[in-house]
């Protein structure tokens, strides 16, 4: 259930209100299958929370429902009048998203005749990615197994599925793939006849809660089971291929969104096996799709992971810019490029992708990732959303001062046919969805934020602990407390000054400070004896603070105004290197690990003071992926601390133990 959870209300004189207000509900506008989701949604919440299922007529009720098609079609307009409350839609999918918002209001005991309110979504794409692969697994997945798929088919119960949609739709969620990026040869398949059917089931579901499913391709289809032996996007064989399978699966599942793909990334096939670009590439799949309204959903994750660490020119934070700006205003307008937020890969600090602000006429979707790969893969309590509202405010300076992310992705500064954020999905067949109970809050956010950027991290906490665990200030409090500064806290036992990496290789969990630095993946620290980072300025460097608009690649590009906690992702410096904070690169670096161990433990204090006040399960459950995140930052502190005292030869200020 989630934060679904309809607690029962406690305040009497609140109850009784709800209770006048909505005791019955006139239903003014024409019934479909979304307005039924909606209804089926508030009797039942009614009943959980006030013990009472109201009616719907056609005839006079409290609470109105109608449908507007003047205003955005995202958008819902609630209205308190002598006699209830109004409820306005622009559209069915609209007037669900206004019953989930009443029904968040009413858990945190808004006052009913002060909910007036004009919402609308500042982005119109609003994407959730599955990684999920049909043996079962998912890749990067930390909340056990998929529950789309057992054992290469579909799973056949799709109760989960149904829940999954109402949650999702619930925090505004509008569209999802449902496979992994990587299309392995089962998967391939999912636009054959072998699993259409299910795939238009599958899509029915989410469809009846406003939500469009999308499908990852394989590249390589013509080969793989088109009887062809070429990719080619500009061979005539494979242009028909693609127009014959995309009418095919429009036949069978009219709602499809369209197409995500993966290509030329790691070893995955692409336009560049046949001396093609990836407008070229993309372009092809886009004219077969167009015909349908159907998308090219294509990714900007191509970089080259076989790379040899003597050349200190070749950067993987360059790749994504460097492939794709000179196609800038070559792709179809039913393309749109998926870019990661940072130029490396989900790390607990990365500068902004500086595609984002670069590219002005293409179509584009930034890309976060809830499930934390890199972030303590869901046993580490990491809240997000701190960190993607630096992200969403970085100003590009693209159009002078002023252009943030926010601005760009949500299409308002240049002029994009589509726009929006997308991100990789934490969720599987855990009980509780996401294997930490907190880890939620990152879904939640994730929906909450996209809709709104401007949403502070601390308000949708507030809202998501109340609805999760209930309004009791003790609760709440002490569960802010442990949220709102994990991300800093995470960052400070983990890989210090926005370097990154330093885990273990290919499962990426644990401290592994060398792990990636003799391998070719092109992620590397270079600390020596006498110091460390990557120097990636334009004079002596890789060039890649070169990419950015002119005031945020001198910033970037000078040691005097480089931000300290991206130091050392632009700058090799010495460990004595002294930061703006005052202290030493190697003193940071001591300081940070002793503090975020330090920090875990208040963590754990604060958890437990809610003993008997959360249910035995999720209490037990919180208590022992936090008993583990103190042992690991443990063991992170000791690991960073003693690697770089033996290199740096340097002793700790305060004497403090590191082996
Ligand atoms: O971070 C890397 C992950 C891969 C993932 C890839 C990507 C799906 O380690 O597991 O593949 O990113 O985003 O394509």
């Amino acid at each position: 259930r989630a934060w679904l959870q309809y607690r029962s209300i406690g305040d009497e004189g609140y109850q009784k209100k709800v209770l006048s207000y909505f005791s019955s509900i006139h239903l003014d506008c024409n019934r479909d299958v979304i307005i039924d989701r909606a209804l089926e949604e508030i009797q039942l919440a009614m009943f959980e929370m006030v013990g009472f299922s109201p009616n719907i007529s056609q005839n006079g009720g409290s609470f109105v429902i109608n449908v507007d098609s003047n205003l955005a079609k995202e958008g819902f307009q609630v209205k308190s009048t002598d006699s209830g409350l109004t409820l306005t839609g622009g559209s069915s999918r609209a007037v669900l998203y206004g019953i989930f918002h009443i029904l968040r209001e009413i858990q945190s005991e808004t006052p009913l005749n002060t909910m007036d309110c004009y919402e609308a979504p500042k982005n119109a794409f609003r994407m959730i990615n599955h990684w999920d692969d049909m043996n079962g697994d998912v890749e990067r997945g930390y909340a056990g197994q998929s529950f789309f798929y057992d054992d290469y088919q579909f799973i056949k119960d799709r109760a989960r599925i149904h829940d999954y949609a109402r949650l999702l739709s619930s925090v505004g969620i509008n569209a999802l793939t449902i496979n992994n990026v990587n299309v392995h040869q089962v998967e391939s398949h999912l636009i054959t006849d072998k699993y259409l059917d299910e795939v238009k089931q599958t899509s029915d579901i989410f469809n009846q809660y406003g939500i469009t499913m999308y499908l990852s391709i394989n590249y390589a289809s013509p080969i793989e089971f088109g009887g062809l032996d070429t990719a080619d996007p500009l061979d005539e064989r494979v242009i028909q291929f693609w127009k014959q399978t995309v009418q095919h699966v429009y036949k069978r599942v009219p709602q499809l969104g369209g197409f995500l793909v993966k290509a030329d990334s790691e070893n995955r096939p692409g336009p560049f096996t046949y001396d093609r670009n990836h407008a070229e590439g993309a372009n092809m799949l886009a004219d077969a799709l167009a015909p349908f309204g159907g998308i090219v959903i294509w990714r900007c994750f191509v970089y080259n992971c076989k790379q040899d660490w003597r050349d200190r020119k070749t950067d993987r934070a360059r790749a994504a810019y460097d492939h794709f700006m000179p196609l800038d205003g070559q792709f179809k307008d039913n393309v749109v490029l998926q870019i990661k937020n940072g130029p490396m890969d989900f790390q607990v600090r990365e500068p902004v992708s500086p595609l984002i602000g670069g590219l002005e006429k293409t179509n584009q979707f930034l890309e976060f990732q809830i499930a934390q790969e890199y972030l303590g893969q869901q046993r580490h309590l990491v809240y997000l959303i701190p960190q993607w509202k630096e992200v969403l405010a970085f100003d590009t300076q693209a159009k002078g001062e002023g252009t943030q992310v926010k601005d760009i992705v949500s299409g308002d500064v240049f002029d994009q046919s589509i726009s929006g954020i997308v991100a990789v999905s934490n969720v599987g067949n855990d009980y509780n969805w996401t294997g930490h109970t907190m880890a939620q809050l990152n879904l939640y956010g994730y929906g909450r934020l996209i809709w709104n950027p401007d949403l502070s991290a601390e308000a949708i906490a507030l809202e998501w602990t109340k609805q999760t665990f209930g309004r009791d200030h003790h609760v709440v409090d002490h569960i802010m407390q442990m949220v709102m500064p994990s991300w800093e806290i995470y960052e400070n036992y983990t890989s210090p000054l926005g370097i990154g990496w330093m885990v273990n290789v290919s499962h990426h969990y644990g401290p592994n400070i060398d792990g990636y630095e003799y391998m070719a993946w092109g992620t590397y620290h270079f600390a020596d004896r006498d110091g460390i980072g990557v120097d990636r300025t334009i004079e002596t460097g890789t060039g890649y603070a070169g990419q950015y608009h002119p005031v945020n690649r001198d910033v970037y590009n000078a040691l005097e105004s480089c931000p300290d906690e991206l130091l050392l992702f632009f700058h090799h410096v010495p460990y004595t290197h002294q930061l703006k904070s005052g202290k030493t690169v190697i003193q940071h670096i001591y300081d940070t690990h002793f503090k975020g161990v330090e920090q875990v433990e208040a963590m754990i204090d604060d958890w437990q003071q809610l003993k008997n006040k959360v249910d035995e399960r999720r209490f037990k459950d919180v208590s022992e992926r936090l008993d583990h995140q103190l042992y690991m930052a443990k063991e992170w502190r000791d690991i960073i601390n003693t690697y770089f005292y033996r290199k740096s030869g340097i002793d700790d200020q305060h004497k403090r133990t590191i082996y």
